[in-house]
């Protein structure tokens, strides 16, 4: 099976494994997970932040972020296709009680004077704007890696109106390998961050967030009221740890696997995309034959998995686990199946 529905799908290396195994341990509600807490620092030393903390997922970390920056009745500025928006399953609503302005982006990037005309007055009648949130690279529009420029333009906004910036950055790794800018650049343009160890980076579980110390001190009391206050988790943090320091560089090939994908898809009859627009690994496409949904059932059946992206959408991406010659060969059943 050739599985290009996710990065998620990636399984631990043999290195992240025997880490796993050999993990020195220790309760992490008791702040004692020596492995864990090496995790946080890491992470928070190379996002240029003072400290960080393990969560269970991508979601519990954008969640955890949007309870300790907001409080209910307030409002949060974000960009209208963006995974808070879209893909945690009403979560900001359910449980940090906020009231969602969501903007429609250029490709995922809201511009600072569309932020600047977000922000409400200080008036009664009005939502207090309390965050903007960003997503870098951002996921429905084709993994594109949104512009340093435009964070610094959104974070002047939202800095001159006392207004902190939380950064999705479940990709961030992604965007800054594709256009070589350290990651602690585009996070110096946001007061905390998300950052996943489960996609690209391949460790099997997590995500860390990281901010200023005393934001994590109540972050952490946040992830404790979620549940996510974990015991021996340095079984976790461990192959995090792998995934930080030595799966980053490596990005880079799904990206050039991502392109070429891209490429030889556009020669395709039915597929509707532009390759140069694919920057990471992420390629969305529209497809005008026959209902998407078919055409996702067809490639299963032949040993290709690919997700319905809605709007007569698909989305394929790349990641370890899939080769150039596993391209090549879901390219062929693309082929057959999409000529058929
Ligand atoms: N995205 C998943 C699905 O939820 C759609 C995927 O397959 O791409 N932020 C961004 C930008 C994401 O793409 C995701 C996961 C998350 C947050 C949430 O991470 P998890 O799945 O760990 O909760």
């Amino acid at each position: 099976m050739i599985d290009l529905r996710s990065d998620t799908v990636t399984k631990p290396t043999e290195a992240m494994r025997r880490a796993m195994a050999e993990a020195e341990v220790g309760d992490d509600v008791y702040g004692e997970d020596p492995t864990v807490n090496r995790l946080e620092e890491l992470a928070a030393e190379m996002l240029g932040k003072e400290a960080g903390l393990l969560v269970t997922s991508g979601t519990q970390g954008n969640q955890v972020a949007l309870l300790t920056h907001c409080r209910p009745g307030t409002e949060v500025i974000l960009e209208r296709e963006s995974h808070i928006f879209c893909y945690e399953a009403g979560a900001a609503a359910a449980l940090a009680g906020v009231q969602l302005c969501a903007l429609p982006g250029r490709r995922g990037t809201l511009s600072g004077d569309q932020v600047a005309a977000a922000v409400r007055e200080d008036d009664i009648h009005a939502p207090p704007t309390a965050l903007v949130c960003l997503e870098n690279t951002h996921n429905r529009a084709g993994g594109a890696v949104i512009p340093l420029a435009a964070m610094e333009e959104v974070y002047q906004v939202a800095a001159g109106r006392g207004i902190p910036v939380h950064l999705d950055g479940a990709r961030l790794f992604n965007a800054a390998v594709a256009s070589k800018i350290p990651a602690r650049e585009y996070a110096a343009r946001a007061d905390t961050v998300q950052i996943c160890l489960s996609k690209g980076l391949g460790a099997p579980v997590g995500s860390v967030l990281v901010g200023p110390a005393p934001w994590i001190a109540e972050a952490r009391r946040w992830r404790k009221r979620l549940g996510g206050g974990m015991r021996q988790a340095g079984v976790i943090a461990a192959p995090g740890i792998i995934a930080l320091q030595e799966m980053v560089d490596r990005l880079a090939e799904d990206h050039q696997n991502a392109r070429y994908l891209a490429e030889r898809l556009a020669e395709l009859p039915g597929f509707l995309l532009d390759p140069a627009e694919v920057e990471t690994n992420i390629v969305v496409a529209e497809f005008t034959l026959f209902p998407v949904e078919e055409l996702v059932a067809s490639l299963e059946a032949r040993g290709v998995r690919i997700i319905a992206f809605g709007q007569g959408k698909v989305r394929l991406t790349t990641h370890k686990d899939v080769s150039r010659q596993d391209i090549e060969k879901a390219l062929q059943i693309i082929k057959s199946v999409a000529t058929s």
